[in-house]
């Protein structure tokens, strides 16, 4: 049985979405970040940086959300994991470059311009994660203009990772990059997207 630590209001959306969309049943243990759950010696074996999402699925434990998805659309042969080494690494691709170029960012953006209450927002934080999004996006929106996905005509595990990972933009004005405005709202607007969204605070 599949077990995934970690509450919807965290990165472990990501891999609820995709437990979601591979129709697989799995224990969840809906811990926030930081919760005293991440804090014990047991926790702490499965994951020494106490972080969530981990999973532990049948005695395998891994953790990283862009891992876990891409070994869980493998493991369950989904058509969401693409069928070549190149479509393999080019999901690869995009989820490393999230992780890299927009993963904090969008986070520190959107706290310090809406999320966090007013007195402890800063503008400066705001200022500099900006500059890293605007750059980002201008990929993403040039990427969806040679493809519907990321990886082609169809959504695979790719722009689950991505569009995932871009939850906090959901909340912003997208409307100077069209392209992904457009591809965010159809990524969201999965059954499984949806489901993992209603699972979360706000
Ligand atoms: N790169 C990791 C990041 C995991 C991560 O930072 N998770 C946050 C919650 S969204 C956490 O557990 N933070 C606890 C802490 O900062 O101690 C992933 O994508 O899974």
């Amino acid at each position: 049985m599949l077990r995934i630590y970690g509450s919807a209001n965290s990165r472990a959306v990501r891999v609820i979405w995709m437990a979601g969309e591979l129709g697989i049943s799995y224990e969840h243990k809906d811990w926030l970040p930081r919760a005293p759950e991440t804090k014990t010696p047991e926790f702490r074996t499965l994951n020494s940086n106490g972080r969530v999402p981990t999973i532990d699925d049948d005695g395998f434990v891994l953790a990283e959300s862009m891992a876990i998805n891409l070994y869980l659309a493998k493991k369950h042969k989904s058509p969401l994991y693409p069928a070549d080494a190149k479509g393999e690494a080019l999901a690869m691709q995009w989820s490393l470059w999230e992780t890299d170029r927009l993963d904090r960012q969008i986070v520190d953006y959107v706290r310090h311009v809406k999320a966090l209450p007013e007195a402890e927002r800063k503008p400066e934080l705001a200022e500099k994660a900006w500059k890293e999004v605007v750059p980002a996006f201008d990929v993403l929106e040039s990427a969806l203009g040679k493809s519907k996905y990321l990886l082609g005509n169809e959504f695979t595990v790719a722009d689950l990772n991505v569009a995932s990972a871009l939850f906090r933009a959901l909340s912003i004005d997208l409307s100077k990059w069209p392209r992904l405005d457009a591809w965010m709202k159809v990524c969201w607007e999965r059954p499984a997207a949806k489901k993992a969204r209603a699972m979360r605070d706000q």
